[in-house]
């Protein structure tokens, strides 16, 4: 069983050490480095693979896809009819528990003018609200969502989300489009962890800012881990500079890199990090491709398909 590493963007040297360590007896070949069949390549392992290529492999029986976000192999036109395997793995759900965990209290706690202060060595100190004065909502609530409530809950912030469809859940759950406006006007620190799919892109705009509540002294916050094409760059760069964004941290842009003459750098009160909120451990998701395909193998059914009607 022979599996193909399909990448455009992620260096391949990493993931061939590790698939090397955990799975040293499958033969695994690179797109554009090794010669092979395209008729004998049953897997293929993708992060934003070039465009068409996947349409190439007649006996490919799944996709698995190295990260969570899988915007970057549906845009593929030619994408095949083969079921695509989004990551849904611990160490990576635990990283973006820690990333957005940091950006909010980065901005609850004031961090950026107290690092300000410091600068310019000054000692004063700022009103700080209790935790539980704060509402902070999870837009998209799913499996990285669902994870980071429980600590947010524990450090005391009052929480709640916003899916696509109903579902229970021990938090205050909003759903669809109608219980958007809802949602935002009891949120002071919105925190995106939506996939990119039709249904989202750009919606996070001046027209969604504006909808966010004002109930707190430090807010409206924005926090986007989801991916860039959510949000209307120049939109909160206003916001930001009008102040109806008191603070945002954003991990993700329309383009990656952010170039280096972008506005967005010079953003008041904006933190940025490059789309690594919660990278994918080559070793952590080797291993767990290897599991599923060792399940899949065995007879038993794909774990976390993507619904390509949905397009997440
Ligand atoms: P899931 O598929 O588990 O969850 C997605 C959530 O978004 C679900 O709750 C879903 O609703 C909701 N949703 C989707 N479309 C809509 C819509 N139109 N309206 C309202 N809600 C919607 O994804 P994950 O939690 O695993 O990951 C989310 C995203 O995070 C990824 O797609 C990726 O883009 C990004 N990501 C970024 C990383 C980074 O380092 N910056 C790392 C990993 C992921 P429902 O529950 O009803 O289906
Ligand atoms: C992902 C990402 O989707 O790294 O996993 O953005």
């Amino acid at each position: 069983m022979t599996t193909l590493f399909l990448s455009a963007d992620w260096g391949q040297d990493e993931w061939l050490a590790a698939w090397q360590a955990v799975a040293p007896n499958r033969p695994l070949l690179v797109h554009g480095r090794d010669d092979y069949d395209p008729a004998g390549i049953d897997y293929a392992l993708t992060w934003k693979p070039p465009r068409g290529v996947l349409k190439t492999l007649p006996n490919l029986k799944a996709i698995f896809n190295m990260g969570a976000g899988v915007d970057g192999v549906i845009a593929d036109p030619e994408f095949p009819a083969v079921p695509l395997v989004r990551l849904v793995d611990p160490d990576l759900t635990s990283r973006m528990g820690e990333w957005v965990v940091l950006q909010v209290l980065t901005h609850f706690r004031q961090a950026l003018t107290y690092l300000d202060f410091q600068a310019k060595h000054e000692w004063t100190e700022l009103t700080q609200p209790a935790a539980h004065s704060a509402r902070v909502g999870l837009m998209g609530y799913g499996t990285l969502a669902r994870h980071c409530a429980p600590i947010l809950l524990a450090l005391g912030f009052n929480v709640h989300g916003w899916s696509r469809s109903p579902k229970s859940s021990d938090i205050t759950l909003h759903y669809g489009d109608d219980g958007l406006d809802h949602f935002l006007a009891r949120t002071d620190i919105l925190v995106s962890l939506l996939p990119l799919t039709e249904g989202t892109r750009g919606i996070l705009d001046a027209a969604l800012i504006a909808k966010l509540g004002g109930g707190s002294p430090l807010g409206p916050v924005l926090v986007n881990a989801g991916r860039g094409g959510l949000q209307n760059e120049a939109d909160i760069l206003a916001a930001l500079r009008s102040g109806a964004l008191k603070g945002a941290s954003l991990d993700v842009f329309n383009e990656e890199p952010l170039p280096a003459g972008d506005p967005m750098w010079d953003g008041p009160n904006l933190v940025i990090t490059p789309h690594v909120a919660a990278a994918s451990d080559p070793e952590a998701t080797v291993a767990n491709i290897i599991r599923q395909i060792d399940a899949y193998e065995s007879g038993q059914p794909l774990q976390n398909v993507v619904d390509l009607a949905r397009g997440y």
